[in-house]
């Protein structure tokens, strides 16, 4: 059987949980302590991030996007992969903006002392524009490309939750309706809470 390494809080793991739940994919789940990496892990993938994926016949995927993509593109009963080429390539470029730049704003927004001279609240502020680029996108359609959520909504939804969490009152107060709307419905919806769910297959321990 397939292992997947995770851990039950990390947003690029809790996005290949989603993809993987929701693909049916059968694999055995180890929770890892990011201070204690099992051994195994660290012969897999020395680069030594979270999540990974052992396949059966030894691959391993060490990229929370490659883990989804593999996923879907195994078994895709949600269409998360959209209907076309064009749309899946533009969900792969805003998830590249949300990895890149999102993701370095979120951290120094969020960890700014960890970072040297870093102003979380400079930082705040261009996470705050791609936020109301999403926001942009939800004011067209109910989901981030369309009507129902894909691969781009499941692949962001656990950042914007970290970014949202740094201070909910705060994230209210300064992101569109439209935005915390979706996020909300994300985070309550029942796949979300099955992958976050402790002792659950798909959430470790
Ligand atoms: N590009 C990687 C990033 C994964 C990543 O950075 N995961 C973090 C946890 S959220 C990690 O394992 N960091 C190593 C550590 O904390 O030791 C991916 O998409 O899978």
């Amino acid at each position: 059987m397939a292992t997947l390494f995770s851990f039950r809080r990390c947003p690029y793991a809790i996005r290949a949980r989603l993809a993987l739940a929701a693909s049916g994919a059968e694999m055995e789940l180890v929770e890892v302590s990011l201070k204690a990496k099992p051994e195994r892990m660290l012969e897999l993938s020395p680069k030594g991030t979270v999540p990974v994926v052992e396949l059966d016949d030894g691959t391993v995927l060490e990229e929370s996007l490659d883990i989804m993509l593999w996923t879907l593109r195994n078994k895709d009963p949600h269409q998360w992969l959209g209907s076309n080429e064009t749309t899946l390539q533009e969900m792969l470029s805003v998830i590249e903006t949300n990895d890149g730049d999102f993701k370095h704003h979120l951290d120094r927004t969020k960890y700014a002392v960890r970072y040297e001279g870093a102003d979380p609240e400079k930082h705040r502020s261009e996470a705050n524009q791609f936020l109301s680029e999403l926001a942009d996108r939800l004011s067209v359609n109910a989901y981030l490309i369309g009507p129902k959520p894909v691969l781009l909504d499941w692949a962001l939804l656990p950042f914007i939750r970290q970014f949202a969490n740094i201070d909910r009152v705060r994230f209210d107060a300064t992101t569109e309706p439209v935005l915390q709307h979706w996020l909300d419905q994300g985070l309550n919806s029942e796949l979300f809470q099955a992958v976050m769910k402790k002792g659950s297959k798909w959430a470790g321990r």
